[in-house]
Order: structure tokens, then sequence, then C-alpha cells
């Protein structure tokens, strides 16, 4: 009896406070300063964990192992402590639709829709595994083209979701554009001609480790689940590809409790591993990485305010993939050179498709544009309308990709660097498995 008394009162304790002992949920303080041209500036050199700016605050989550709080006293930046906002999980309802993640995908949910749209189009869908994650997981590849198992002289482009763990959102974008395009390429001549003439690569899910530690032990886990052995956890994968990594200690940290840590060399995780591998096989044209939250469309460079001698491409391209998505519900994404924007970043996915391959290279930030509406915490009923809004800038992408294919394709050999390393077996990638 006494036994099950302390079993009883065992499970009680660890159903209610597992999510408090689990690694980060403790750890953080969320604080909101003044938007104020001198504030922005300070706080731009102490490389901290932005979460939003609203109505004239800059929210901030404070990491106390980085002593984060203690750095924005000294630099004698007036705060607000905004914890209780947030936490615990404040945006349940939007949320929690009859399990934690809502109509949101665990992994294993995706792995099942994946394998669902290859079964039900073995024409034009094809699953490859790149690589496996820390906890070995795989990372996914759908392959959506004609002739789907056929390699043809086609425009290549690539669609990568969920780098960072939070931002699930980032997941459902990319998937939702590889079911839209095999559901009505029988039905719209538009889309049979785009599918018929490129090989899109959709990757749904690079962080798959991130997002189950997200999804059920500490929502706002960004990095992979890297354990760095000092009793930190995590890397960032965007900011542990190699162009220009670790340039310098703002547009990414050395320091392994950060959240955006950048590894310890560059391409040092077996997830952004997979990209860089599996991108020496092909030649894509373009890539959109999506993220979220503040609906933007970013480009290269990150790593400085310098525009790339391709600024002036890449922002008429965000032009018009800007217009395009305002068109569908009048939502305006703000477009701009990434280091341009509120902060500066190094070894991020975009600098590195631009500084190695020369290809166009946008980051979107998905909605929304502040927590009222959301925060990471972006409402299920949302997911439709952000996929819809996005769906013509990712066609566009895969159009001006066509358009461009033949001059891309002649001038995509006999450089120096990473990309000639090797560019022979374009079918390395092991088919996945059926269950
Ligand atoms: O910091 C990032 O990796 C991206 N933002 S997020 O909030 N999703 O983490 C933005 C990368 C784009 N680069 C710059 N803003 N410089
Ligand atoms: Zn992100």
């Amino acid at each position: 009896m006494k036994i099950r008394k302390i079993v009883f009162f065992l499970i009680i304790f660890l159903v209610l406070f597992f999510p408090l002992l689990a690694q980060d949920y403790n750890n953080t303080t969320i604080i909101s300063v003044s938007q104020n041209p001198q504030a922005i500036r300070k706080i731009n050199k102490l490389n901290l964990d932005i979460l939003m700016i609203w109505q004239g605050r800059i929210y901030i989550i404070c990491n106390r192992q980085l002593d984060d709080l203690l750095k924005i006293k000294k630099a004698n930046i007036a705060y607000q402590i905004e914890t209780q906002k947030f936490y615990p999980f404040s945006n349940k309802d939007a949320n929690l639709q009859g399990s934690i993640n809502g109509p949101y995908h665990t992994y294993q949910e995706l792995e099942n829709d994946l394998m669902t749209l290859e079964e039900r189009f073995p024409d034009l869908a094809k699953l490859y595994i790149l690589g496996q994650s820390l906890e070995n997981r795989n990372i996914y590849a759908l392959k959506i083209s004609d002739n789907v198992s056929l390699e043809e002289a086609e425009a290549e482009v690539l669609f990568i979701g969920c780098h960072h763990a939070r931002e699930w959102i980032s997941v459902e974008v990319p998937y939702l554009l590889a079911k839209y395009l095999v559901e009505n390429y029988s039905r719209q001549l538009t889309i049979k001609n785009l599918v018929d003439h490129s090989q899109i690569w959709i990757i749904p899910l690079l962080n798959p480790d991130g997002l189950e530690y997200s999804i059920h032990f500490y929502r706002y886990w960004r990095k992979n689940r890297r354990n760095n052995g000092d009793g930190s956890y995590g890397v960032d994968l965007n900011r542990n590809y190699s162009y220009n990594w670790g340039l310098d200690n703002e547009g990414s940290s050395p320091n392994s409790f950060s959240n955006v840590y950048r590894g310890k060399s560059p391409f040092s995780e077996p997830e952004t591993q997979a990209v860089r591998d599996f991108c020496l096989t092909r030649r894509f044209q373009a890539l959109i990485s999506y993220h979220n939250y503040s609906q933007v469309i970013l480009y290269p460079w990150g790593y400085t305010s310098v525009p790339s001698p391709k600024n002036k491409l890449l922002e008429e391209m965000a032009a018009q993939m800007s217009e395009l998505i305002q068109a569908v519900n009048g939502r305006f994404y703000e477009y701009g050179q990434a280091g341009n924007s509120f902060y500066l970043t190094n070894g991020d996915t975009t600098d590195w498709a631009l500084g190695v391959y020369h290809i166009p290279a946008f980051t979107i930030e998905l909605p929304p544009v502040d927590v009222l509406h959301g925060g990471f915490f972006n409402s299920g009923e949302d997911i439709q309308s952000i996929f819809k809004e996005n769906l013509p800038a990712a066609l566009y992408l895969i159009d001006w990709s066509m358009k461009n294919f033949s001059e891309q394709f002649s001038n995509s050999t006999g450089t120096k660097g990473e990309k000639n390393k090797q560019r022979k077996n374009l079918t390395i990638f092991v088919k996945r498995d059926k269950k």
C-alpha cells in the first residue's frame, strides 16, 4: 500500500513538474525594452535572443546561464520583466486541439504523411533520406517532378523548413507546398507545367530532434539537440553553415549556452551536413528557407550590411514575392537584405547558398508579426491561410528557376570552392525503407 502511494505521488509529481524539470524551461526570463535607436544599438552588441518587437518594445529571451540580464543591466538599458505573459504556454487554446501539437506535425506524423504522398502519387513524388539527426531521426527530402525516378536536365529548386525547432509553421508551409503540387498536377495546367519542367525538392523538417523537444518538453526550444558536454544543449543550425562561419561573435555565438551557438566547426552537425552533402549532388537554381516569425523576406548577405553582388536581382525577386503574397490575403511581408534587418547573422543557410553556389536564396519569416497574433504559437487555424499566401511566391521561384535554367546550368561548373569538391553521384541517398 505504502509503495503504491509513493508511486502514485511520484506519477503526479512527474506529470505536474516534468516540464519544469526539462532543461531550459526554468532558465529563461523574458523582458522587454523600449524600441529606441539608442537601445537598439546597445542590444545589437549583446547577442541576445530577440523574441519579437511589438508596440514599440523589443522582447528578449534572457538566458540565466549566459547572464543576459546582467549584460542588459550593465549596458544600462531600462527593461521590464515580461515572463508572466508567456509562461506557461500562454496561447494554449490556439494549439491544443486534441493533442499537444494540434494540427502541427510531429516528426512521426510528418513521416507518415510524406510516405502517403509518395504512395498516392508514385509518378510525381519520391521520398529520400538525406541523413539522420543526432537522435537518429531521418531527414527527409521529397522530390517532385514528372518522371520522378529519372534524373532529367531540368531546373532544380530547394525548399527547406524548420531549421529552428520552435518555428512549427515552417514545417507546414513546405509540406503543404509538396501536397499542393502533387494534388493539383492533373487539375491545373500551370502546376503541371512547373512540375514537368523542374525538379522540386522539399525538406520540410531539417531539425526533427529539436521539433520533438519543442513539442514535448520546452516550447521555446530553437537549436538542435547536440549535447555540448558542458551542461548545455544544442547548436543553432542556422549558424552552422560554412560561409563566413564564426566571422564574429555578433552574428553567432561561440558560447554553447547561447541560442545562436554556431557549433564547434562549420557543418559540425549532421543536419547541416545533410544539406551540404545533398546540395553537392544537385544543381539548385534557387532556394527558400522557411522560418518564423516577422513576416519578412530576407536575402543575403546576412553577415554584413554591405550588399552582395546579386543584390539587385535578389531585391527584385523578393519584391515580386512580397507582392504575390500580399495579393492573397492582403498581408504585407517586408523585404530586404538580411544584414540590414534587425541583426547580423553568420553561418546561415542563405549566405552559404549565395556565397558558395551563387544562387538566389531567401529566408521567409512567416507570420505572425508579433506575439499578440501568436508569436511562435501560431494558431492551428492560420496554417492554411499562411500556406495559401506563400504558395504563389514558391511557384514564382520555381518558374524563375525554369526560366533561368540554361544560363545557370551552363555556369554551374568549373569554378573553385566547395561546390566542386564532388558533383559526381546524383543518387547517393538511400531510398527510405517501406514500413
Ligand atoms: O536568426 C535567424 O536565424 C533567422 N531568424 S529567426 O527568428 N527565424 O531565428 C533570420 C536569419 C536571417 N538573417 C538575418 N536577419 N541577418
Ligand atoms: Zn528561424
